[in-house]
């Protein structure tokens, strides 16, 4: 799918502001085709939880509604229009003077539907009716239940099976744009590099739509917008001699410039920027450009305050600039694909990526209980239970369609925190992985991000993936404050895993300790400033001893919202930095460990 660009041939009109909202009752049925009856009003893009100062909308599980007003210039009437969501969480209806137009379930990637035939002159009526809900056949997955209150209404409640806020809304950008009829429909982007002659072979494919171009021609820029290689032809190849590679904080994008031809005229023409790079993984080694990489960085979430999940691209450029001065190189999407701008940014600044699917909560029993998850033919009712599978392979194919292209990512996560360790999970994951590895077009490494109690005996999928991922909580979850004891299991562990799969690199993807800001103990306390250092000292000696340990990627960027609990206190606070991005103690820790760690070695 191409992210809306204004060229020569298309334009672009943004549907961002503030536009009409309502928690839908469920009680008088609303018309998508009238005003909706309300005053009140959210910002787009933006959750809508935090906006409002009412603690029964923030809170509401169910259905509700934006709508707004818009007009398409006469110059573009005899265009195609599409209407684009960046995402809509978790599940959108959309009405166009009152008519059902598309319909979209998953809350995290794009969508799109052309409106010419649906358009009116002058003023157009745009409603979308949205669901945050979340159940057992949803990604993420969510305990959902429903009663009825005394009056008869339905009452739905969605307990979250993971630890964010669900946070809901338009919360990526809406655009409509204009492309000519006949048009150019998705571009395909496969550098193959030949890094001892320094050449790439681009092998281009280009869908179109509409009536067919007499011709399709590519011309490949530099960033200085100097042409370096041509081709002709909706599959073709164009050779970049002297190839400046893609590198990890030293991003190099070219453009691939395609324009559709008919009767000797430009009819479409899009830009699709592109990096250089290969990625492989060989002899327990992560390779970028064929050089061992080390992972320095963070799982992440899209969270701020008052956006809550909506696009906050100050943030983004923040985030990025913190990690850089901290030494870092790299995060996860944790644990759902990040919007097409962030993906974007990191193509352009250089930060490599791992991208995961919203596959999180995939584990029913909730135990640390390993001893009894390590038996043999361990089985909990996960996979009984769970009806996820179709949405799985909807996920993995939307996200792979959206970033195929991008550089930067290097790697796909099928799945946070699964129950990998019980019977059924061989079965659950084998079709996805073979799904994600035929269609991406990149051949891009697969992991998954397997939680505390996957160990190297109990853990029944590790044949799948090309990168062993730990999340490992020793000194948190498990024997809280005692980093001694901590710091055996630790070597124990990633030794034995070490042992067993002496070729698959392994890197940790989660490891963190909750950390109030401003809290300071002079016994090195859990939850202390100083306690968070001391884990993370801990845990880098270790990590050091290892052979094949190939990154570290810590729990997490900063502090963010959860839903209400005992162990959470306005939110997980195992940031490094605050909510805010004002830095704990241990950033300078960190920073110094990572700014003399090379990205490569
Ligand atoms: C892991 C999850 C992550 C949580 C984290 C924690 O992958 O989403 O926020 O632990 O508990 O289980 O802090």
């Amino acid at each position: 799918m191409l992210y809306p660009i204004t060229t020569d041939s298309r334009t672009v009109l943004n549907l961002d502001g503030t536009w009409k909202f309502m928690i839908d009752h469920e009680t008088t049925p609303i018309d998508p085709g009238k005003p909706l009856p309300t005053e009140t009003v959210m910002a787009v893009p933006a959750s809508f939880n935090d906006q409002t100062a009412d603690a029964e909308v923030r809170e509401h599980s169910g259905f509700f509604w934006y709508q707004r007003h818009f007009t398409i210039p006469k110059t573009l009437k005899d265009q195609r229009l599409v209407l684009r969501f960046g995402s809509a969480t978790h599940e959108a209806w959309v009405y166009l003077n009152g008519e059902e137009i598309t319909h979209h379930k998953g809350g995290f990637t794009p969508f799109e539907v052309e409106i010419n035939d649906h358009l009116i002159d002058g003023d157009n009526l745009l409603a979308v009716r949205l669901s945050n809900i979340l159940d057992f056949t949803t990604l993420p997955v969510g305990n959902y239940s429903e009663e009825k209150d005394a009056d008869g209404h339905t009452v739905r409640k969605v307990d979250e099976n993971f630890d964010f806020y669900n946070y809901a809304g338009l919360n990526r950008p809406i655009k409509i744009y204009s492309t000519p009829r006949a048009h150019i429909d998705d571009i395909t982007v496969v550098p193959n590099v030949d890094l001892k002659k320094g050449t790439a072979d681009v092998h281009l494919e280009v869908k179109t739509g509409g009536e067919k171009f007499d011709e399709i021609r590519t011309t490949i820029l530099d960033e200085s917008g100097q042409s370096v290689a041509e081709a002709t032809g909706a599959d073709a190849h164009a050779l970049i001699s002297n190839v400046h590679l893609w590198q990890p904080l030293k991003a190099y994008l070219y453009t691939a410039k395609v324009v559709g031809v008919t009767n000797g005229e430009i009819v479409d023409v899009y830009e699709e920027p592109f990096g250089v790079r290969t990625v492989e993984v060989k002899a327990g080694k992560f390779l970028i450009n064929g050089q061992p990489f080390y992972f320095k960085g963070f799982g992440k979430h899209e969270d701020t305050y008052v956006n809550g999940k909506g696009l906050n691209e100050a943030v983004n450029v923040l985030d990025i600039n913190l990690m850089k001065k901290m030494g870092a190189n790299s995060f996860r999407t944790s644990h759902y694909p990040y919007s097409d701008e962030m993906i974007r940014l990191c193509d352009r600044e250089g930060i490599v990526v791992i991208e995961e699917t919203p596959a999180v909560g995939l584990m029913l029993s909730f135990t640390f209980n390993v001893s009894e998850v390590t038996k043999d033919g361990y089985q909990d009712d996960t996979w009984e239970k769970l009806k996820t599978a179709e949405a799985h392979k909807q996920v993995i194919r939307e996200m792979i369609d959206r970033d195929k292209n991008h550089a930067c990512v290097v790697m796909w996560s099928i799945a946070n925190e699964a129950a990998n360790y019980s019977q059924g999970a061989h079965e659950y994951f084998e079709p996805l992985f073979k799904e994600a590895r035929k269609l991406d077009p990149q051949k891009r490494p697969l992991t998954y991000v397997a939680i505390m109690w996957t160990s190297p005996k109990s853990d029944k999928c590790t044949d799948l993936v090309d990168v062993i991922a730990l999340n490992r909580y020793y000194g948190w979850y498990i024997d809280n404050g005692d980093l001694k004891i901590s710091e055996q299991k630790t070597r124990d562990e990633l030794k034995e895993w070490q042992a067993k799969y002496p070729d698959k690199p392994i890197m940790y993807t989660e490891y963190g300790a909750d950390t109030m800001p401003g809290l300071h103990s002079n016994y090195d306390e859990p939850w202390s400033e100083e306690y968070q250092e001391d884990y993370y000292r801990m845990n880098s000696k270790v990590f050091d001893e290892i052979p094949n340990f190939v990154g570290e990627q810590l729990w997490n960027f900063a502090d963010f919202q959860t839903k209400f609990g005992i162990n959470r206190v306005q939110g997980n606070k195992k940031g490094i930095f605050t909510r805010g991005r004002e830095p704990k103690a241990v950033v300078r820790y960190l920073s110094k460990r990572w700014n003399s760690i090379p990205d490569f070695g």
